[in-house]
């Protein structure tokens, strides 16, 4: 029985259930459909306005529909969006230069979705496993940690500890050592292992709920991976491109990995781009025709990647992660909420993490907040992330959490 009666209308209930009978069946969304997205807004299809505070799992840090990114997507897409990697572009290269040059790599690998990204990147760990520390054939190890999400694919699934990404989609890759997240020791232990390639991890862990790791641990694993001869895979998928108040959630501590991974913000939440950073040593262990894909690298993509990350610069989204992040948590902690257990994260990634005797409270929340003009959604239960994109106002994240303040009255 729901706490608060949501009150869906007709026509959002129409658009639901066409949904329900046409589409699979693979997430639970909140009972809102929308129509219209601007900057932190988005509007339902009967025009009521909601403060955005999921950006698309972090995807439209440049906020909704940006126009200067949708101006380079209308330009390119007037004039050339595909060309396949057979043949060269006008944009490639320039796309190339530019984001290496961004981020401080020899090379980049482009590719479409997150999880491709990932799956390049493993890929490329265990190529310079085999080619350059010279592992035997077919022997590599990859470490990760328990509470990971990098995607959905089933090699990505098979080093997943969370059941509901993987129960049922068995058998599963072999080649991977899961170890606990923010435990130097285990990884030291692992580490041992001649036939460890690479260390895959993200710097705060998204889906597990904001998870933050105890300060040293990046640059901790990072030496220790240094002296076993083992890559870091960095997964800034969610974390990067400004969300942590920095430009990359590792310059927190200084780590710069030897693989990194981009997606999501990287087109500001327009189309899938996804990119694979590293030098040349691991780069060019991939050779003409081992990996590839058919959209990896477009026109398009090209254009409109160099757009969001121009706008990451030029309005200064990471300073503003950094301080209105702070200020976030300092206003929620204030509010001293009995059903807020603590609240988490760096920047503008956060999550509060609920502490009531209902099981269902977090999502009761989520409804509360929505029919009070804000979208949030609970990630594992207890936990709510709130990510706006990182354009957002004072004002705006004032209006934000007076909203919170009234709807936690529906946990009391
Ligand atoms: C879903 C989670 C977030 C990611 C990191 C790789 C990927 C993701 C750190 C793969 C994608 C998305 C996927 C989406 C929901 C969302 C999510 F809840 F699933 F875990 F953000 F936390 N690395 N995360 O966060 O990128 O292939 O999706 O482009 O699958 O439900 P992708």
């Amino acid at each position: 029985m729901s706490l608060i009666e949501t009150t869906s209308s007709s026509k959002t209930q129409e658009f639901i259930d066409k949904e329900l009978q046409y589409s699979a069946h693979n997430y639970h969304p909140l009972p809102v459909v929308l129509e219209r997205g601007e900057g932190v807004y988005l509007w339902d299809v009967d025009g009521k306005r909601y403060y955005d505070f999921l950006s698309g799992y972090s995807a439209v840090n440049q906020g909704h529909c940006h126009p200067k990114i949708i101006g380079a997507l209308i330009e390119q897409a007037q004039k050339l969006t595909l060309t396949s990697r057979a043949f060269h572009s006008d944009l490639l290269g320039e796309y190339a230069e530019y984001i290496t040059a961004y981020f401080g790599y020899d090379k980049v690998l482009p590719m479409n979705s997150g999880v491709e990204a990932v799956e390049t990147g493993l890929k490329l760990a265990r190529r310079w496993g085999y080619d350059k520390k010279g592992i035997g054939a077919n022997r590599a190890k990859i470490i990760t940690v328990a509470g990971n999400f990098h995607g959905r694919t089933l090699n990505v699934v098979s080093f997943s500890t969370d059941p509901s990404s993987r129960d049922g989609f068995g058998p599963f890759m072999p080649g991977y050592k899961v170890i606990p997240y923010n435990d130097l020791a285990a990884l030291e232990e692992a580490l041992a292992d001649p036939d460890v390639a690479g260390f895959l991890v993200e710097p705060i862990q998204g889906e597990a709920g904001v998870y933050v790791p105890d300060d040293g641990y990046l640059a901790s694993a990072y030496a220790l991976c240094r002296q076993a001869n083992v890559l870091f895979i960095g997964d800034e998928i969610q974390t990067g491109l400004a969300r942590t108040g920095k430009m990359l959630a590792c310059d927190h501590e200084g780590v710069r990995p030897d693989i990194l991974i981009l997606g999501k913000a990287l087109s500001g939440g327009t189309l899938p781009i996804s990119a694979v950073l590293a030098d040349d040593d691991v780069m060019l262990c991939i050779k003409p025709g081992e990996h590839g894909s058919t959209y990896g690298g477009n026109p398009l993509a090209c254009k409109v990647a160099i757009a969001s990350l121009e706008v990451i610069k030029e309005e200064k989204l990471t300073e503003r992660a950094a301080e209105l992040g702070s200020y976030f948590r300092d206003q929620v902690r204030a509010l001293n909420h009995p059903a807020i257990k603590e609240i988490r994260g760096k920047g503008l990634l956060n999550a509060i993490v609920i502490d009531h005797h209902d099981p269902d409270a977090a999502w009761q929340l989520c409804l509360a907040l929505k029919e009070n003009g804000m979208l949030a959604k609970p990630t594992h239960g207890d936990k709510i992330r709130f990510a706006p994109p990182l354009v957002i106002t004072k004002d705006q994240l004032d209006a934000c959490i007076h909203i919170i303040e009234t709807s936690l009255k529906v946990l009391e």
